[in-house]
C-alpha cells in the first residue's frame, strides 16, 4: 500500500499560540474534562465503549465488547441490532416523534421536513417496496442519487432490512460507476433521473444506463422522477418509479436483527493508486462509534439544528449527515446547494435563515471563501452559530484563523477533526472546550490511542514528524476491503501491529498532532523530505494566495525539485515580482529547501469531488505521461 520511506526530520516553527474557547464550552459539553474522559478509557477501554453502547436499543445483549484477533476485530460480539431503530424507531417512541429529524432545501428554494415519525414512515414502505422487488438482507444495493431527501431514505431503508447499501457519489461518470456496480454485484441501483447543479438540470439516468450495460447483477433500476414535464420513460418490468416503489410498500417493517458484524454499507474510497476500494462498515460498531463522536464531538444538544455540507455519498455525509447525528436525535439541515449559486453568499444565507448552530465543512471551501473575501460572510448575522468543524485535509493556520475569526467570530470552537472511510468515524480532534491550536487537529478522542511514529513503528519524540498510527481497534474501525481481504491487512501490517493511516504527521512538544498530507505526497529533496502540504501552507500564508498546489519534479542534481501551481485571491494579478516575493516567503516560512523553483498561476486545481487536490494528475501533467485513473476528478 503506503510506501513508507524513512522518517523525515521537521524544521516546525513551534509558534505556541492556542486559542482557548470560553470557559462555559468546558462546563457544559458533554466532554466535560477531556483528559480525565481519557485516562478512564485508557483504564478500561471495554467499559468505555460498552456504557456508550448501553445508551443505545439492541435486539441483543453482547456476550463480550471486544474479540481482538489482530488484524482482526469483533466489536459486540453476538449482539443483534438494527441501526434504524436507533436512527428512527427509538425516537419516534419518545418526545422526539414529531421533532423535524431532516431539514431540506433544494437549489430552487424548495424546502422539505422530515419529522422522525415521517422519516420513519417512508423509510419502512421504501424498505417494503425493495423487498418486493427481490431484494434481501446481504444484498448489495447501488444508490447513485443527488443530494435529496430520498438518497437517505434509500440508505435507511437498505439498512433496515439488511440490504448491503454501496452508495456512489452522483458526480462520477459512467465507468467509475459500472466498475463500483460490478466489484459490489449490486442487484439494484436507486437512482434520479437528474440532479441539478447551478441552476441546470444534469441528466444522471443517461450516465446509469451506459454504466450497467456490461453489469449482468443489475437486475432493477429504481428511478426517482424529479423532472415533472415530461417525465422521464419507464422500461417496463426493469425499471420502477422510487414513488411507486413506495405506495407498494406495506405500512409494516420490522428492523431486521442484525449480528453486530453483519455488513451495513460499503464505500469505495480511491486508492491513491490502483482500484478503487470497497471499504466495508458493520453495523454494530460503525452504529457506536459515529453515535458517540456524533454527540461528544459536535456536542450535540437537543435543540440543535446541525449543518454538515458534504454529499452522502462520501463518508463524511454517511457518519455525519446520516447515521450519527440521526442516532443522537438531532435535527439535521442538508442543502442542495453549490457554495457559489446563487452568489457566494448563499451558505451564510442559510446559516442566517435556519439558525444553524453547528457547522462541519472542508478546508477547500473554506478557502475558496477565503478568496471569495469577507464581505459574502458580513452580510450575514451567524450568530447562533456555537461549534464550527472542518475535515477533508489539513486546515492550515490562515484557513484555521479565517474561519475561527470571520465565521466564529473569534467565539465558536473549531472541531478539526482527523479521520477517514476507513476509521468510519472521527478519530483526532481537539475537543470542544480545550485550547485549539491552528495547523493542529489536536489529540485523540477519548477511545482512540493515536500515535507518530518511525518506519518501525517507535513513538517519535515530541516535537518531530513520521507516520500517523493507530494502535488500538475501535468500534467503527473497517472489517475488510470488499473482495480483498489482502488490501485490508496491508494497512496492519505495513508498521506491525498498529494501523497505517497513510498520512504524515507531526507530534508537537505539546503532544497535539499535525497532519501534513498523505504519506504519498512527500516531495524528498537533496535528502530532505517535505510535505507538499508544508510547502502549500506557507504558500497560502501570503496574503495574495488563495490556493496552491505543489509537486516534485525529477531533478538530476537535488533528486527532487519543487513546482508549484497558484491560485490567487481576487485583486492580485500574476507577475514576475509576485514570483520572487512568493519564493521568498517560502523561503523565510520553511526554509530554503523549499522554495518551489517554479511557480505557475492557475485559475484551476485538479481536485478530487471530495475537494482533495489530486497532485498526481498535476504531476502527470507536468511528466507529460498518463495520470492513471481519474475517475475520481472533479471535472
Ligand atoms: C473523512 C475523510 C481521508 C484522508 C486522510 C487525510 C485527509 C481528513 C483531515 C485530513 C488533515 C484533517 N484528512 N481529515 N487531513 N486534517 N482534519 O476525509 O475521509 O475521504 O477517506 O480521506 O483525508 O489525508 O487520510 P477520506
Amino acid at each position: 500500500m503506503h510506501e513508507i520511506k524513512e522518517s523525515f526530520d521537521v524544521k516546525l516553527a513551534e509558534d505556541e499560540k492556542y486559542y482557548v474557547p470560553d470557559e462555559k464550552y468546558r462546563r457544559t459539553s458533554w466532554i466535560g474534562d477531556y483528559q480525565r474522559r481519557y485516562d478512564e478509557f485508557l483504564a478500561d477501554p471495554d467499559a468505555f465503549w460498552n456504557d456508550i453502547a448501553e445508551e443505545l436499543d439492541w435486539v441483543r445483549h453482547w456476550d463480550r465488547v471486544l474479540e481482538w484477533n489482530y488484524p482482526y476485530a469483533k466489536w459486540f460480539v453476538n449482539a443483534r441490532l438494527n441501526i434504524t431503530s436507533n436512527c428512527l424507531d427509538r425516537h419516534v417512541a419518545s418526545d422526539r416523534r414529531n421533532k423535524a429529524a431532516l431539514i431540506w432545501r433544494g437549489e430552487d428554494g424548495t424546502e422539505r421536513v422530515y419529522t422522525y415519525q415521517k422519516l420513519l414512515t417512508e423509510v419502512i414502505h421504501f424498505a417494503n417496496g425493495l423487498k418486493k422487488v427481490g431484494v434481501s438482507k446481504g444484498d448489495r444495493v447501488c444508490i447513485y442519487m443527488p443530494m435529496v431527501p430520498e438518497q437517505a431514505i434509500a440508505m435507511l431503508a437498505c439498512a433496515r432490512i439488511g440490504a448491503v447499501h454501496s452508495v456512489v457519489f452522483a458526480g462520477f461518470g459512467e465507468t467509475a460507476l459500472n466498475m463500483r456496480i460490478t466489484d459490489a454485484q449490486a442487484k439494484i441501483v436507486i437512482t434520479a433521473d437528474i440532479s441539478i447543479r447551478r441552476g441546470k438540470a444534469i441528466p444522471l439516468i443517461t450516465i446509469v444506463k451506459e454504466a450497467i450495460l456490461n453489469a449482468p447483477s443489475v437486475e432493477h433500476l429504481v428511478i426517482l422522477r424529479r423532472r415533472r414535464e415530461p417525465p422521464v420513460e419507464m422500461r417496463p418490468d426493469f425499471e420502477l418509479d422510487f414513488y411507486e416503489l413506495m405506495r407498494n410498500g406495506g405500512a409494516d417493517c420490522p428492523p431486521e436483527a442484525m449480528d453486530a458484524e453483519d455488513p451495513l454499507f460499503m464505500l469505495y474510497t480511491s486508492g491513491s493508486t490502483g482500484t478503487p476500494k470497497g471499504v466495508v462498515h458493520t453495523c454494530g460498531g460503525y452504529m457506536v462509534g459515529t453515535y458517540y463522536t456524533s454527540k461528544y464531538v459536535f456536542d450535540l444538544k437537543e435543540n440543535d439544528i446541525y449543518w454538515c455540507t458534504a454529499d452522502p455519498g462520501w463518508i463524511t455525509g454517511h457518519s455525519y449527515i446520516v447515521y450519527g447525528p440521526l442516532i443522537v436525535g438531532a435535527t439535521v439541515f442538508i442543502s442542495e446547494m453549490t457554495l457559489d449559486y446563487p452568489d457566494p453568499g448563499i451558505w451564510w444565507r442559510l446559516i442566517e435563515e435556519q439558525r444553524i448552530n453547528i457547522f462541519y465543512t472542508a478546508p477547500t471551501a473554506i478557502r475558496t471563501f477565503m478568496k471569495l473575501g469577507e464581505a459574502w460572510p458580513e452580510k450575514y448575522d451567524l450568530s447562533s452559530l456555537r461549534i464550527i468543524g472542518s475535515v477533508g485535509e489539513p486546515l492550515n493556520p490562515e484557513a484555521f484563523e479565517w474561519y475561527y475569526h470571520v465565521i466564529g467570530k473569534d467565539r465558536c470552537p473549531i472541531v478539526d477533526t482527523w479521520w477517514q472511510t476507513e476509521t468510519g468515524m472521527q478519530m483526532i480532534t481537539t475537543m470542544v472546550g480545550e485550547p485549539m491550536r491552528p495547523g493542529f487537529v489536536g489529540k485523540g478522542i477519548p477511545g482512540v490511542v493515536a500515535d507518530v511514529v518511525d518506519k518501525d513503528g517507535a513513538s517519535v519524540p515530541l516535537g518531530s514528524g513520521g507516520f500517523l498510527v493507530i494502535r488500538t481497534p475501535w468500534p467503527a474501525m473497517f472489517r475488510t476491503i470488499y473482495n480483498n481481504d489482502e488490501r485490508y491487512r496491508q494497512y496492519w501490517e505495513t508498521i506491525p501491529g498498529v494501523y497505517t493511516a497513510g498520512d504524515l504527521a507531526v507530534k508537537g512538544t505539546d503532544g497535539y498532532i499535525m497532519v501534513i498530507g498523505r504519506s504519498d505526497d512527500i516531495i524528498i529533496i537533496s535528502g530532505h523530505n517535505i510535505g507538499t502540504a508544508e510547502v502549500e501552507s506557507a504558500l497560502v500564508s501570503h496574503q495574495a494566495v488563495a490556493e496552491a498546489a505543489a509537486i516534485g519534479k525529477p531533478d538530476p542534481l537535488k533528486g527532487n525539485s519543487i513546482k508549484a501551481f497558484v491560485i490567487l485571491r481576487v485583486g492580485n494579478a500574476p507577475s514576475e515580482k509576485l514570483k520572487k516575493d512568493l519564493m521568498y516567503h517560502v523561503r523565510m516560512t520553511i526554509g530554503p529547501i523549499a522554495v518551489p523553483q517554479e511557480i505557475a498561476f492557475v485559475e484551476k486545481l485538479p481536485k478530487t469531488r471530495s475537494g482533495k487536490i489530486m497532485r498526481r494528475v498535476l504531476k502527470a501533467q507536468e511528466m507529460g505521461v498518463d495520470p492513471g485513473d481519474i475517475s475520481t476528478l472533479e471535472e
